[in-house]
């Protein structure tokens, strides 16, 4: 019997609805069992059975290897001049945890899609192929060209052009604009664009990181956590950075339940540049709370090798996937 999220996705053939029955079977059972293993009988959200240091409550695809997300992690270097980017919009499959493959929409194939970087005062061409059967389409944050904000739907099969000059210099979040979100944004359609100062940034090593929420049992409501696509990843696999040099994270949260969310970083304090639009810090802290499209650059070195733990901090989400570390290494 088709699930009421088979039903909402409609268009499949017989013989694929049954094989996402099954699917979501899958993704359903696990999820029934880890809730009854970490939820008490009428609570939301996580709860550890016993006394234990946060990580690991949800593991990572075993096929991915320590590399599997530098393509979403490590940004391109600042480019020179215009930019110009094709992204394809395809529904498939993305496995967002061990056993969990999300029924997912996204831009190029994965989650969250490719950072996006260019210069402020230069031209950023956006072309978005939308070959799914419903419309999509590809909203820019920031200051551009009102007709280029990409808040009307692509047509299921068609393509768009958008021809932006992005600024001023920021962090922004990209992401398809349509409702219902459960269908769009979250379901994978949402990336990063980083617009550079003219004269740049400071050298740093530099890594994205974006809060996503996964609905694994199709109720709406996001079951497991991660930063760029895949929950318990940091925590199997440390984001590495050398000690003794600057880093710099672009953090943003694209979680829309809870609502707000933080970046919570262990032993060391960082500079705050919300939204990454001035030159100057706002704040130095270690923890800097953010709701959904909200983002911040968070600029740290860390003096000695050792490893850092950081995660939201709802313990919900660290323990349903996005508890990581920063190993600092020499
Ligand atoms: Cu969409």
């Amino acid at each position: 019997m088709p699930t009421r999220r088979d039903l909402l996705w409609g268009a499949a053939g017989a013989a694929s609805a049954l094989a996402a029955g099954a699917l979501l079977r899958g993704v359903r059972e696990m999820t029934d069992a880890y809730r009854a293993a970490r939820t008490p009988p009428g609570a939301r959200g996580a709860r550890l059975p016993g006394h234990a240091a946060y990580g690991h409550g949800v593991e990572p695809p075993d096929a991915l290897g320590p590399d599997a997300l530098d393509a979403v992690t490590l940004p391109p270097p600042p480019p020179r001049g215009p930019v110009a980017r094709t992204l394809t919009i395809t529904e498939r499959p993305v496995a967002v945890a061990a056993g969990v493959d999300l029924r997912a929409v996204t831009f190029d194939g994965r989650i969250p899609g490719p950072i996006l970087r260019v210069t402020e005062g230069e031209r950023l061409t956006l072309t978005v192929r939308n070959l799914t059967g419903v419309p999509h389409n590809l909203h820019t944050h920031g200051g551009h060209a009102a007709s280029e904000d990409g808040w009307e739907p692509i047509p299921a099969g068609a393509s768009r052009t958008y021809v932006l000059e992005p600024r001023p210099f920021g962090f922004y979040p990209y992401h398809c604009d349509l409702v219902p979100g459960a269908r769009h944004l979250a379901a994978g359609l949402y990336g990063a664009l980083i617009v550079d100062p003219p004269g740049g940034r400071p050298p740093a090593q530099e890594r994205v990181l974006l809060l996503g929420g996964f609905d694994a049992d199709g109720d709406g409501v996001p079951d497991l956590f991660g930063w760029n696509g895949v929950a318990g990843f940091h925590a199997r696999h440390p984001l590495r950075v050398r000690a003794g040099a600057p880093v710099r994270l672009y953090v943003a949260t694209f979680v829309a339940d809870p609502p707000v969310t933080t970046f919570h970083l262990h032993a060391r304090t960082f500079d705050v540049f919300p939204s990454g639009t001035r030159l100057a810090p706002d704040a130095h802290t270690d923890a800097v709370a953010l709701t959904i499209g909200e983002r911040a650059i968070v600029e740290t070195t860390f003096p000695a090798p050792g490893r850092h733990m950081f995660h939201p901090h709802q313990p919900a989400l660290a323990e349903h996937g996005a508890m990581g570390w920063i190993t600092a290494v020499p």
